[in-house]
């Protein structure tokens, strides 16, 4: 797939890992392109029930490479958002299949921001999340002010985009902004455990629930409720839900294909 984001895939699971740990797997252009080839190879192979996106090393990610950015041949900031941020993270929300963010360390900007969209996020004890943005003078991107607010509340948001602090894993965990921390010493073990378990699971049932969660950002009462009657028809006629269903009633556990 390329150096930039190593490509593993094991029993249903696709592990993406930033890979330029010599620079806090900072984002510079190839990555970020990189990283979309690689949502897009998932997106595609059917046997692949779970994606886990992690960082190689120390970090998680430093967010954008400052110097890409001040270097000859810089991307434009259209071309920094349009091309290479906002790709990812609607490819994240779109992709039918549960994306988790394994955050090993710290995600700053832009990596923060794109760890925030993904459906589940965990971290390890020692791993931080800081909106760094306005330390350069600029704003929130890669979905952040849309997922954040909605994450911890407009107030919070607004003093961490503002501030810049340093937000620890357990203060995530705490306010609701991740879902689980794991200590240090567990953390890879734990988050793999994770993504086997959703692998197992019926993935086009959670590939509805998460449609039905994208929508439920805007979405009337109303609409939200038409919008779960016609997810939960398709729900059922997958063949994951007959299993289901002769599972339960057989007293076993159910063996889930995906289908
Ligand atoms: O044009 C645009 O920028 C648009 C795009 C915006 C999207 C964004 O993501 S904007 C936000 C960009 N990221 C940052 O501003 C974060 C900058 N980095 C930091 O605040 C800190 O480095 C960290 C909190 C991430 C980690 O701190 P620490 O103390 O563990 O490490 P350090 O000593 O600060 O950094 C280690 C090295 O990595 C250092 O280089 P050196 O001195 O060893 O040669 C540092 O300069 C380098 N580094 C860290 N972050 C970046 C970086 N180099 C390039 N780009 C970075 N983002």
């Amino acid at each position: 797939m390329g150096s930039n984001v190593l490509f593993d895939r094991k029993d249903g699971i696709a592990v993406l890992s930033f890979n330029r740990p010599d620079k806090l797997n900072a984002f510079n252009r190839e990555m970020t392109l990189e990283l979309q080839k690689a949502l897009d190879a998932c997106a595609t192979d059917p046997e692949i029930r779970c994606i886990c996106i992690t960082g190689n090393g120390k970090a998680f990610s430093a967010g954008q490479d400052l110097m890409e950015v001040t270097g000859t041949n810089a991307p434009s900031f259209d071309q920094i958002l349009a091309d290479h941020y906002n790709p990812i993270v609607t490819r994240i929300r779109r992709i039918q299949k549960p994306v988790v963010a394994a955050v090993n360390g710290v995600a700053a900007g832009a990596a923060a921001n794109i760890a925030l969209c993904c459906d589940i996020v965990v971290a390890a004890h020692s791993a931080s999340f800081i909106q760094a943005f306005s330390k350069i003078g600029l704003i929130p991107d890669s979905g952040g002010t849309y997922f954040l607010p909605r994450l911890i509340g407009w107030q919070r948001a607004s003093a961490y985009m503002m501030l810049g602090d340093k937000i620890s894993a357990t203060e995530a965990e705490r306010m609701g902004m991740i879902y689980k921390v794991f200590p240090d010493e567990e953390f890879s073990t734990s988050s793999m455990i994770l993504a086997a378990s959703l692998a197992k699971m019926p993935t086009m049932a959670l590939a509805f629930t998460k449609e039905a969660l994208n929508e439920s950002m805007t979405n009337s009462l109303e609409a939200q409720l038409s919008k779960e009657n016609k997810l939960q028809q398709n729900a059922a006629k997958t063949k994951d839900y007959d299993e289901g269903v002769k599972a339960f009633l057989d007293k076993r556990a159910p063996i889930f294909k995906g289908e």
